[in-house]
């Protein structure tokens, strides 16, 4: 094997890391040892050479002259971004007695880890750190900023994150793409669906507003925010009545269809088209294309999970494929998520056993501020990476309160000066993937593939792995685990899999041969991970769980005195917030701006350009008014998690809820609302 690092020249495979399910094969150009140039691998088997602009671009961010190089510490007020050169030694020692102090006066407990997935490598994201803070006996983050509430919500119909083979969406017949802006979020789904139309494939795209994906859409049907549920449910109604549904498919397959059948009858299009904004012809069209179409495809999307109702929304969609019997044939039924099929050794990689039944508490990740701001038990150390709550968070302002606090230690490692970092104690620089060895598991297709170290690592930054290595040496736990490299985590991680359809790879495999599928059966010849191990119409899961068992519709919470919906969605340059502060990425994004319908914009005298000041009682944001149809009266939406700029007014989640969402308590970014005038 060649040692990819020392090689000064040459075209290196490898993966890209970004949050994004689509986790293309690349292959990056080396020229006297640095990468002048990331493009996709054509052989990688669904991705097949085809990236984003983002990554194209890429190499834009990893020499920014904003990158880190080593670490700082604060000399300045919190948030001013005011710091000094120390050596690595230094900071550990600095990190190692600050919370050696806080731990004898508050217990471990004290300290709160706050991470996120800013690089989807497995033992970059979930590795070494949660050795480290499970032995320390920190406080514990529920990560269920992004898809807890759809996850939970899915897995009691289908039992976990399991779907459809991507691979064979070229099959399909429909392709109904709901609340899921994939031409700038999962590109390659796209390409899969054009293949599918090239051969009579028809698509549907579902959303709150017309994208770039419901351009492309052959019908797009526009949809009250939060009202995806009441559309399902009218759906099934139809489904049933029309005798649309494969009977024996139900009769083998599911637990619950009579129940069911019975259930839905109040469901009528007539009471969704009145929840829903949808015409009751559309309803009636739609049920009709979905019940004749097969095979029939569903990609469900981050849109719909991202509400007060997220959860039971995507159990009810998640039933409709069971209906027509799609699980049965090549491109038929859904993907939510797919990271059940690469389930790995998570335990051994994670160590959780290092708590040794610690009783620590837990903090949700979508209540930072809350929790920050807190006087009981007060949390008196934050410790973020591979995250930026300072803009993903919701109740932004509070976040930032709480970050403000003098007495909160705050230590952050990141790549770059993130708004975040800007209110540390200490700041750590961290390597790009590309400095990295690591293994990479997909949540949309079916492959995991092995990242190599392709270049040095960019200064003296360092690895999250190799941090946590040294705060372990700091702390002087003893365990053997904290010694692992970085190889023999990975070799831990996909060894004694309890997973059949990985369960023989092994890392000389994995090395060679670039990308492993997993192996994987069509579902319904699988006994599914419900507790039937059916697909589960009717659960008794969910009501032991407090849900009522069978799909229903509950609105989301009324924010009365706010007019207008607010769905604050992410933009096609960055991702999340990454490349927010890339000069490339936000040239090519040019300004944030606000989607008004046009009669909307008539009653507040707003025109096309105009600036908009849109407000609740949570903050307020200044942007610039796009006018038109494409969006429904009542809402109004913005693209893109934008970084801070000097007298500018353009923080998104300043305004969103800390709401937990039904199920899986999850975000709830997508729920809020707002008043809007004319700046
Ligand atoms: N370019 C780019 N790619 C990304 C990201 C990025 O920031 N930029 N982020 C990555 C991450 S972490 C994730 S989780 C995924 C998210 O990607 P997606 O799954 O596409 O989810 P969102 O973009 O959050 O929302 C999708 C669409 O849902 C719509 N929507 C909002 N509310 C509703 C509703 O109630 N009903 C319906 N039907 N639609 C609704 C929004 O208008 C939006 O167009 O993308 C990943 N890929
Ligand atoms: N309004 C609104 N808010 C949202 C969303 C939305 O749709 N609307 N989407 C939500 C969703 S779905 C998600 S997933 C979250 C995402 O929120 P975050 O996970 O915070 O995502 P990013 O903003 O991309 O920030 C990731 C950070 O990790 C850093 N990073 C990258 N690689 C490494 C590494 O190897 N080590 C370390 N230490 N740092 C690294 C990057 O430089 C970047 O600053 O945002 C959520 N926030
Ligand atoms: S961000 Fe997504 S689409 Fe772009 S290169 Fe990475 S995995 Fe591929
Ligand atoms: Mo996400």
């Amino acid at each position: 094997m060649v040692d990819v690092i020392k090689e000064k020249e040459g075209i290196f495979k490898s993966v890209c890391s970004l949050d994004c399910p689509d986790q293309c094969g690349l292959l990056v150009h080396k020229k006297d040892g640095k990468i002048i140039k990331v493009e996709g691998d054509p052989e990688h088997p669904v991705t097949q050479g085809n990236i984003c602009n983002k990554v194209r671009h890429m190499t834009e961010r990893l020499y920014d002259k904003n990158r880190l190089q080593y670490p700082m510490k604060r000399i300045g007020k919190k948030g001013s971004g005011e710091f000094t050169k120390i050596t690595w030694d230094e900071a550990i020692e600095i990190i190692h007695e600050k919370w050696s102090k806080l731990m004898d006066e508050d217990g471990p407990e004290s300290i709160l880890p706050y991470s996120f997935y800013g690089n989807m490598g497995n033992l970059t994201a979930e590795g070494m750190d949660r050795r480290f803070f499970y032995r320390l006996g920190a406080s514990q983050l529920e990560r269920t900023i992004c898809q807890s509430a759809g996850t939970v919500g899915y897995s009691y119909t289908m039992g976990g994150s399991l779907g459809t083979d991507p691979e064979e969406t070229v099959h399909s017949k429909l392709i109904l793409l709901w609340g899921i802006n994939a031409v700038s979020t999962n590109m390659h789904q796209i390409t899969l669906a054009q293949k599918a139309r090239k051969k009579g494939a028809k698509i549907v795209v579902i959303d709150v507003h017309k994208n770039q994906t419901g351009r492309l859409a052959d019908w797009f049907i526009p949809i009250r925010p939060g009202t995806d549920g009441a559309l399902a449910l009218a759906l099934m109604h139809l489904l049933f009545n029309k005798n649309y549904v494969d009977e024996e498919f139900l009769q083998n397959n599911t637990v619950g269809h009579e129940e069911l059948r019975h259930h839905v009858q109040q469901y009528t299009p007539e009471w969704a088209a009145q929840i829903t904004g949808i015409p009751v012809e559309d309803i009636l069209e739609l049920a009709k294309l979905y019940g004749e179409a097969t095979p029939s495809f569903i990609r469900i999307g981050n849109g719909l999970q991202h509400h007060d109702n997220g959860g039971m929304s995507i159990r009810t969609i998640a039933c409709l494929p069971a209906l027509t019997g799609q699980w049965q044939y090549q491109g038929g039924g859904a993907i939510k998520g797919n990271s059940h099929f690469l389930r790995f050794n998570a335990k051994s990689l994670q160590r959780p056993d290092l708590l040794e039944n610690k009783q620590t508490r837990t903090i949700n990740m979508n209540q930072l501020g809350s929790a920050l701001l807190q006087q009981e038990k007060p949390v008196r150390s934050l410790f973020v990476y591979s995250s930026n709550p300072a803009i993903v968070a919701p109740e932004g302002n509070k976040v930032r309160n709480g970050l403000e606090r003098e007495d909160l230690f705050t230590v952050v490692h990141d790549l770059f000066l993130t708004e975040t970092a800007k209110y540390a104690d200490i700041v750590l620089p961290a390597t790009s993937a590309f400095e990295n060895l690591d293994f990479y598991t997909s949540y949309w297709h079916h492959y995991i593939q092995l990242q190599q170290p392709v270049i040095e690592p960019f200064g003296e930054s360092k690895s999250n792995t190799e941090l946590f290595r040294l705060l372990a040496k700091a702390f002087q736990f003893e365990e053997p685990c904290f010694q692992d490299s970085d190889k023999d985590m990975i070799q831990q991680a996909i060894e004694n899999v309890d997973n059949p359809s990985i369960e023989e790879i092994s890392y000389e495999q994995l090395e060679k041969q670039h990308f492993i599928k997993a192996k994987r059966k069509i579902v319904t010849n699988e006994v599914l991970p419900t507790p039937s191990g059916k697909i589960e119409l009717f659960s008794k899961k969910m009501e032991e769980d407090g849900f009522e068992p069978l799909p229903s519709f509950t609105p989301i919470y009324e924010e009365h005195h706010f007019p207008y919906l607010f769905v604050p969605a992410p933009n096609h340059n960055f991702l999340n917030s990454t490349f927010s502060n890339n000069e490339k990425h936000v040239s090519l994004e040019k300004t944030p701006k606000v989607i008004i319908h046009r009669d909307d914009a008539l009653k507040h005298e707003i025109a096309d350009g105009d600036f908009v000041r849109i407000w609740n009682n949570r903050g307020e944001v200044v942007l610039q008014a796009v006018v038109g149809e494409n969006v429904l009266p009542g809402v109004v939406v913005t693209q893109g998690l934008w970084a801070d700029k000097e007298g500018e007014n353009r923080f998104v989640n300043a305004l969103t809820p800390d709401r937990l969402s039904d199920m899986g308590k999850g975000a709830t970014f997508f729920s809020g609302r707002v008043l809007i005038e004319k700046k």
